[in-house]
């Protein structure tokens, strides 16, 4: 999608509007004599200096500007670059754009200043999509993970693995070059311990959801039975009348998801429809949705009405899993006498039950509590996160893959092994985009924003 890399391009690099500031940034061979159009003097390299702007032709003075020259490749591309840090407001920064176009720049695609980073070995794929992750992060947790993976923390680990490929492959080309010197079955023998471990780190690596789940949010749907209280509990997590809360079983239909920042992690729960045996059609739509959503959640906190006579909450036990969390609401009333039948389920559930009631302002603060504790456990800590998204851990699947396959075919052929070998590295290359196609780079660097 993008053309002619070797253009000068420029772009808005702060959010449209009404502000005090707009940063207006300009990238390539051009930069410079953009500049001197326009003020008709160059600053020092990364000084930032105080320069009237200029119309060239019109000679009519567009703005009062700080204006910074950053020449390549000491810069955020690697190219010349200019920031022209004007006062924000859509008349001066549509008059400067104009101009920059009028003087035969390029507006920029999205993502191009940071491809041109990318391209010019500023940065690599990893680091660029940390850019991008970095704009989007409204959590505490996703800025931590962005900024640790901006500065290297993906490449570190990736380039360890591969470090550890080429070892490998380094003596089984001794072996295929002097093949007097060993048996290949040796050889292949001594290669085969360190690759074994290698297939484990990148199978285990591909599996670790936590950067992604960092990334998204962590999903927790609220399930039971109708009338337990689960919509009740939604809005007192979140501050909010956000579903409908009625004495009607059956009350809540669609799912309602809400946002929710937990000791620092995004969250996104869910207020799911109560579930029971139903011939009513809306309904019986709202419950399987209420089952897909909470199939596919991190975490299920089954609520229960603590003061139930009934069978009610056996409805939610075919989609609870071992680490769920049983929330025993309504603790503010007497003690129903399915509760012992309640608490002998819950204990397949691995978790101790939590009280809560939806409708004492206090009442949720033990939920709150396990559910940071949760969080902290299933995302917090443990091996360095080394894939956040997808891309990455099919990119080590694929590693692990070939690594498997030279550990399976290559017992006693050194260059069937090496070849497995080498084609495991080329997958770790992909993933920091030492190797790639421009179909990939066009896709990722489409989900950024203009003017980054
Ligand atoms: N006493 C008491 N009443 C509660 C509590 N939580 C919810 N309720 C009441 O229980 C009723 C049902 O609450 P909802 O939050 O709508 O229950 P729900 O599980 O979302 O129900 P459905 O949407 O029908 O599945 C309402 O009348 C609430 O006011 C609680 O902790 N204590
Ligand atoms: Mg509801």
């Amino acid at each position: 999608m993008i053309t002619g890399a070797d253009d000068t391009i420029f772009a808005l690099a702060t959010a449209p509007g009404r502000a005090a500031l707009a940063v207006v940034r300009i990238t390539g061979p051009g930069a410079k004599e953009v500049l001197l159009n326009l003020t008709r003097s160059i600053p020092p390299p990364r000084y930032a200096a105080v320069r009237r702007l200029v119309e060239p032709v019109s000679r009519e003075t567009l703005d009062q500007a700080m204006v910074l020259w950053m020449p390549g490749p000491a810069s955020f591309t690697g190219e010349d670059v200019v920031e022209l840090h004007l006062h924000g407001g859509a008349a001066v920064t549509s008059a400067v754009l104009e101009t920059l176009a009028g003087l035969g720049l390029r507006p920029a695609g999205p993502g191009e200043f940071t491809r041109r980073a990318f391209e010019h070995g500023k940065l690599d794929l990893t680091e660029a999509e940390a850019v991008a992750d970095l704009i989007d992060a409204d959590s505490a947790a996703q800025r931590r993970q962005a900024l640790r993976q901006l500065t290297g923390s993906t490449t570190a680990v990736v380039s360890g693995w591969r470090t550890r490929l080429i070892e490998a492959l380094a003596s089984l080309e001794a072996a295929i070059d002097f093949p007097d010197e060993e048996l290949p079955t040796e050889v292949g023998a001594r290669a085969r311990r360190p690759l074994l471990a290698l297939a484990e780190d990148l199978r285990a690596a591909a599996a670790d959801l936590r950067g992604d789940r960092v990334r998204d949010g962590y999903r927790i749907a609220l399930v039971g039975a109708p009338n337990a209280g689960k919509s009740s509990i939604l809005n007192g997590l979140i501050g909010r009348e956000a579903a409908i809360v009625t004495e009607v079983a059956g009350t809540t239909r669609d799912v309602v998801e809400q946002p929710l920042e937990l000791s620092g992690y995004r969250v996104l729960l869910a207020d799911t429809a109560g579930l029971r045996e139903t011939g009513e059609r809306i309904e019986a739509e709202g419950i399987r949705r209420a089952r897909a959503w909470a199939e596919g959640a991190d975490l299920r906190l089954w609520i229960v009405d603590r003061s139930d006579d009934g069978e009610a909450w056996r409805s939610a036990l075919d989609v609870l899993r071992q680490g769920d969390l049983l929330v025993l609401n309504k603790a503010d009333r007497p003690e129903g006498s399915a509760l012992p039948a309640v608490m002998s389920a819950g204990d397949a559930l691995e978790w101790e039950p939590v009280d809560a009631s939806a409708i004492d302002p206090d009442g949720l603060t033990e939920l709150k509590a396990a559910l940071e504790r949760r969080i902290i456990r299933d995302l917090g800590g443990g091996e360095p996160i080394a894939a956040t998204r997808l891309r990455h851990r099919l990119l080590l699947a694929e590693a692990a893959e070939h690594v498997q396959r030279a550990l399976a075919d290559g017992l006693g052929d050194p260059e069937l092994m090496a070849e497995d070998v080498r084609l495991a590295a080329r997958s770790l290359e992909a993933m920091t985009g030492r190797v790639d196609t421009e179909a990939v780079l066009d896709a990722i660097f489409l989900e950024f924003c203009i003017g980054k």
